[in-house]
């Protein structure tokens, strides 16, 4: 079945196990709207490195918009409504990025995804992100959507326990990647991003995160 655009539904490839499917080249015909509303988000809201409750310093730069925003501090990670560097409300979503990722969503067989977060990663070359999971939000039964922008990255797709075998699964512009199911709480991170130039951003990569955090 074919739904808008072209994009046929059964591209969706199941090959990161249940619940977890690469969806190919989902967002590239909406990827120029998508790159001119990251500019702005990024205008009003820079990305900034955040700290974790460890001290360390996260390595890639964030930034969110949406009706809640991820954050990270010494005192611990949580979703707060205000940008603790401006002190408002982080922006609303745009228009180019809920209905892409429900759309999304739906494809891989979630009905009704209605993110209120959306958390903006951006890498430049040599940085990328540990092992981690996911789990500052109320509703595990919900997916999570991720979109990747300009330069490619690898990214590496655990298990349910920190020690599981780690695939590694290439994702390049316009890839979209939905995280659902029995896999929602599985470890996962991205390689150290090689240098490369893109022209939607030139040598940096940023990721979008669809959430429903509350
Ligand atoms: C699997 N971001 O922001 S996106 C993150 O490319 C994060 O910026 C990476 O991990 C990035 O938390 C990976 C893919 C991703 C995001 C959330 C997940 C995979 C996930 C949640 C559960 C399982
Ligand atoms: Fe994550």
């Amino acid at each position: 079945m074919t739904l808008f655009d072209g994009i046929d539904d059964g591209a969706c490839r199941i090959d990161l196990g249940p619940g977890a499917c690469v969806l190919r080249g989902f967002a590239l015909s909406r990827a120029a709207a998508l790159v001119a509303d990251v500019a702005r988000i990024r205008a009003s809201n820079p990305p900034r490195h955040m700290a974790t409750p460890g001290g360390r310093r996260i390595g890639a730069a964030m930034t969110n918009c949406g009706a809640v925003g991820w954050v990270s501090d010494r005192s611990g990670y949580r979703y707060e409504a205000t940008d603790p560097a401006t002190g408002r409300p982080w922006p609303a979503m745009p228009r180019s990025f809920a209905p892409l990722a429900r759309r999304a969503a739906r494809s891989a067989g979630f009905a009704d995804f209605e993110p209120d977060a959306c958390l903006v990663n951006t890498y430049v070359p040599g940085t990328g992100m540990t092992l981690h999971r996911d789990a500052d939000e109320q509703d595990f039964a919900q997916p999570i959507v991720s979109v990747s922008l300009g330069i490619g990255a690898t990214f590496l797709w655990g298990g349910p326990h920190r020690r599981a075998p780690v695939v590694r699964v290439e994702l390049a512009h316009g890839d979209v990647v939905v995280f659902g199911g029995p896999t929602r709480l599985h470890h996962h991170g991205v390689a150290p991003v090689p240098d490369a130039h893109h022209p939607a951003f030139g040598r940096e990569r940023v990721n979008l995160t669809f959430r429903r955090a509350r």
